[in-house]
């Protein structure tokens, strides 16, 4: 997967690709991200990347030109891109767009803007607008980095197979179940003694259970869309009275 980045503070997103994961997953090539600074597609003498916005007001505006610079610069190569502005007023992003993407695309290239806003003419350029949720930053650089790192993880071989993407909750619609490393007890807690013996088929059910419970009681909202078995309903009947 090829990520291109458009953005005028290029160390923020080399910061975090060049540690763990993203950084793994480059040295694999599983990943490429290519940073590229806004600021060095203006054509003035003072490399101004923001401007004041008509009609007056407070705050500056991300200019167009030097963004449809960077984008002409970019599409020179004349491959197909995903084009993807990153704004509060977008489309927003989870678990099965990040699947979406990992299947589908091969190059995506993100937008963050900076300032109070970016110019409107940068929008009639995109193909999509994503939110990452509903509140506001200073730029669109961390919702970049969480839609490259949602969808990095779920390219083969990125994760090895620690943990297989269908094992996991998000996938299934549920929650998490608990986990537990050492010590076996750890300021009087004690970690579940069906986790301490070897029967994996209670171990499988357990966690089942405890995932189904978790989602009863934090995220209810997500058990209405999620893919229940026979035997996850009864499971959640018993869970629903214990609860009681
Ligand atoms: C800000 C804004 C606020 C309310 C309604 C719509 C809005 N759009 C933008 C916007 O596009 N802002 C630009 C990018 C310029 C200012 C900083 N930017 C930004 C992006 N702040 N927050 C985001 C963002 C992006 C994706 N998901 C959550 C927040």
């Amino acid at each position: 997967m090829v990520f291109e980045v458009l953005t005028i503070f290029p160390a923020i997103i080399e910061a975090y690709l060049s540690e763990s994961i993203m950084r793994r997953a480059v040295e694999r090539g599983a990943l490429r991200v290519d940073v590229y600074n806004i600021r060095d597609f203006t054509t003035d003498r003072h490399r101004q990347v923001d401007d004041y916005p008509y009609g007056g007001g407070a705050g500056m505006v991300l200019k167009p030109e030097p963004v449809f610079n960077a984008i002409e610069h970019i599409e020179r190569d004349g491959l197909e891109r995903r084009r993807v502005l990153l704004t509060p007023g977008g489309r927003v992003f989870s678990q099965s767009i990040a699947e979406e993407y990992a299947r589908q695309e091969r190059r995506i290239l993100l937008i963050a803007g900076r300032y109070e806003g970016i110019d409107e003419r940068i929008r009639t350029v995109t193909d999509e607008e994503l939110s990452i949720g509903d509140y506001v930053l200073t730029g669109g650089e961390l919702p970049a980095l969480v839609i490259i790192d949602a969808v990095t993880r779920l390219l083969p071989g990125v994760l090895g197979d620690s943990r297989s993407a269908e094992e996991e909750s998000f996938t299934t619609g549920l929650l998490d179940h608990p986990h537990y490393t050492r010590p076996v007890e750890f300021r009087g807690m004690r970690v579940p003694e069906v986790l301490l013996g070897g029967n994996h088929r209670l171990i499988r059910r357990w966690r089942r259970r405890e995932a189904l419970r978790r989602t009863l009681r934090q995220r209810p909202d997500l058990l209405d869309k999620a893919d229940l078995s026979e035997e996850d309903q009864e499971l959640l009947e018993e869970i629903k009275e214990e609860e009681e």
